[in-house]
């Protein structure tokens, strides 16, 4: 190795990644062991890994009617959001993600949740996630890892967030029942 990379001299950011799975991976085997799997792919000379939450068992929000396996990794890395969404793309790939399949049952799925630089929002990337507060499945394993982090557009913590989540709300006249 001669010089370092420009991304090497870019100050450090903390990234807060959400992993799902609930799919079987050929090798990896069952949804816990391709996020274990993922957890080690994406440690690299420019990710760092600094906590991981356990890996929870919840039952899946939207069509897919497999139950996911579900983690949040702290990360610390010199790459810009794109770079980093780019890095994850490549992971989702490598294990067996095909494209066009959005809330469909997935071997991978990596997203950006949280971003010490605060939101970011460009054509196919916004951070913080924009559903991070009505997800269980996300703010359960977050809290584990970041409880104090504030959401920077509500100035939430997620500990809140999650509090808030799983308070249990009036039941709501106007809305039709279902
Ligand atoms: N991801 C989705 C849709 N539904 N449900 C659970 N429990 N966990 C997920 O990671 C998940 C989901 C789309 O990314
Ligand atoms: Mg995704
Ligand atoms: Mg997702």
């Amino acid at each position: 190795m001669t010089s370092a990379t420009p991304a090497s001299k870019a100050p450090l950011a903390l990234y807060a990644i959400g992993l799902g799975s609930n799919r079987r991976h050929v090798r990896h085997g069952n949804p816990r062991h391709i996020l274990l799997a993922a957890l080690d792919a994406l440690e690299s000379d420019d990710i760092e890994p600094v906590d991981v939450s356990p890996i929870i068992a919840s039952d899946p929000i939207g069509p897919s009617r497999r139950r996911y396996a579900n983690a949040v990794a702290l990360v610390a890395s010199p790459l810009s959001p794109p770079e980093m969404l780019d890095r994850l793309q490549g992971i989702e790939v490598e294990f067996g993600r095909r494209t066009g399949q959005r809330w469909s049952a997935r071997t991978l799925d990596l997203d950006i949740l949280l971003w010490s630089g605060g939101a970011w929002s460009r054509a196919d990337l916004t951070i913080p996630h924009p559903a991070i507060a009505e997800r269980a499945f996300v703010l359960g394993p977050l809290r584990t890892v970041a409880p104090g982090w504030r959401h920077p557009l509500t100035a939430r913590t997620v500990r809140q967030l999650a509090a808030r989540l799983i308070r249990p709300k009036p039941v709501d006249q106007s809305a039709g029942a279902h």
